[in-house]
């Protein structure tokens, strides 16, 4: 195979060498000049041909690709920084855009104009300050506004923000990305790059509690309308995250952490709805099988790596959903029971609770504030006024009395804290015993327990009018009181939204 390439590269040489001489001789009998000029004008023409053909071309492409592109038609941008981005990218292809028209037209206009002619000579420009001054001015002014106006939309994109926003980090490695989503507590644990190991592949620090409840999705789900920080990372080489569809894209590079903030406003459901008006979506995804669904159901938002990281650099595609928040939630709530500590790590020999009971009561306590806050943040939305109440589970009285226990405290310490992030939160406390003994005494014994635990509050700077105590003896089984089981349960101290 080598060997016939390179003899017939050899022979094309060959051709070519004997048609210039055919040329030559015949231009020797007609005379060089002649054939010179001929083929100056022919040249010339087709130069002005080319050009008008190319910028014709040039348009047409871009009017027939016009709905494929990011940032027109349908792709409008479906991140709320995207447009600011977009609206930079147009002004700097208006600016380039002229900028190339006009090269072009002269490139190819001035080869047609000034062939040669006999007789015609060249004019030597030594200098003009004039010019010079012109195209200094002109690329500095577009230039300044230009990189004014990308520092503007960087900023904007790069600010760190004071609101509300959700954390995940993307960790790429050749050739997926691994995602991390902060769980029930929003906060990502510590890691560190010593930690990877085959079931640790974030390398997270189990001794940091706020890992225990990170989990690590397949997809990359999140709510419409929310500020999203990403935390961007790699294992091995670059990697680049990309999100086409939110004009986000940031390098992930090994040792030095980056991110992105950006806020989705488009849903994929809505995405869909905006490609099923447009013309080019609603062929087949998959043209020889009818069944398969349209371009515009199948679309999907991507996470794509944007940097030829190695041989399966194109297997790194991650889908990307968006969703509005009630999903989204219901979403995190199922992944959180695939949370990555407590099914692959827990008791297992690199689980630093395993031995120490401290610690692990340390994991107990953690567990029961969160589910704690689960339970309180239920109440408050909750849509019935009789739904809004939540136990508190781990308070507890000495036998017969209204002292509250010392581990009491933690439940306790949960509310406080919650009472303070809720503001306008008021509670009735509700006092309840099971139905042994006298219903008098088990009024008052339910009375002054509820005290207790609004003099805990009041004492840890809870504004007395918020709270009411309230003694409802044995009146409000859960249970039956028939069985142990169920007087255990009518034991109990409530607390009711009155006001939120
Ligand atoms: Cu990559």
């Amino acid at each position: 195979m080598g060997i016939i390439i390179i003899l017939s590269l050899i022979l094309i040489g060959v051709v070519i060498v004997q048609i210039a001489r055919i040329t030559e001789l015949a231009g020797t009998l007609r005379g060089e000049e002649e054939a010179m000029m001929d083929s100056n004008r022919r040249n010339g023409a087709y130069m002005v041909i080319f050009v008008v053909g190319f910028l014709i071309f040039c348009v047409i492409s871009a009017m027939y690709y016009k709905n494929w592109m990011l940032g027109y038609g349908p792709h409008i941008s479906a991140s709320e920084h995207g447009l600011a981005l977009d609206s930079l990218f147009d002004t700097t292809l208006f600016f380039t855009g002229i900028v190339f028209v006009l090269t072009q037209i002269l490139l190819f206009w001035y080869a047609y104009k000034y062939q040669y002619k006999p007789g015609r000579k060249v004019l030597f420009l030594a200098h003009d300050t004039r010019l010079e001054l012109i195209w200094t001015a002109i690329p500095v002014i577009v230039m300044s506004f230009l990189v004014v106006k990308g520092l503007v939309v960087w900023n904007e994109a790069m600010a760190d923000t004071n609101d509300e926003y959700i954390e995940i980090e993307a960790m790429g490695q050749q050739f997926n990305w691994l995602i991390r989503y902060p769980g029930a507590d929003n906060r990502l644990g510590e890691r560190n790059y010593k930690l990877f190991t085959a079931s640790n592949p974030f390398g997270q620090d189990w001794n940091d509690t706020k890992n225990l409840d990170d989990f690590h999705p397949a997809e990359i789900v999140l709510p419409k309308g929310k500020k999203v920080r990403v935390r961007i990372t790699s294992k091995d080489v670059l990697h680049n995250f990309d999100l086409p569809h939110f004009r986000v894209k940031m390098d992930a590079i090994p040792g030095l952490p980056t991110y992105f903030v950006f806020t989705p406003t488009t849903t994929t459901e809505e995405y869909r709805l905006r490609l099923k008006e447009t013309p080019e979506y609603q062929a087949l995804l998959d043209p020889i099988d009818p069944e398969s669904p349209l371009l515009w159901e199948a679309f999907n938002y991507e996470l794509a790596c944007a940097e030829l990281c190695g041989s399966g650099h194109y297997s790194m595609k991650r889908i990307v959903k968006i969703v509005e928040q009630e999903e989204y939630d219901a979403w995190a709530a199922a992944q959180q029971e695939q949370a990555w500590y407590p099914n692959n790590v827990k008791g297992k020999d690199e689980d630093p609770f395993k031995m120490s009971p401290e610690k692990a009561r340390d994991l107990e306590l953690m567990n029961r504030k969160k589910d704690f806050r689960m339970s309180i943040n239920n109440a408050i939305n909750a849509e019935k006024v009789e739904d809004r109440v939540f136990k508190l589970d781990y308070v507890k009285y000495q036998t017969g009395s209204s002292l509250l226990t010392e581990e009491s405290s933690d439940e306790l310490n949960n509310l406080v804290e919650a009472l303070a992030d809720f503001p306008n939160l008021s509670l009735e406390l509700a006092g309840h015993t099971d139905n042994v003994g006298n219903p008098v005494n088990n009024q008052a014994l339910s009375q002054k327990r509820a005290e207790s635990v609004y003099t805990y509050l009041t004492s840890h700077g809870i504004a007395s009018n918020r709270l009411k105590a309230v003694g409802y003896g044995d009146t409000q089984p859960v249970e039956s009181n028939d069985t142990e089981e169920g007087r255990r349960k009518n034991r109990r101290t409530e607390a009711r939204i009155t006001s939120k």
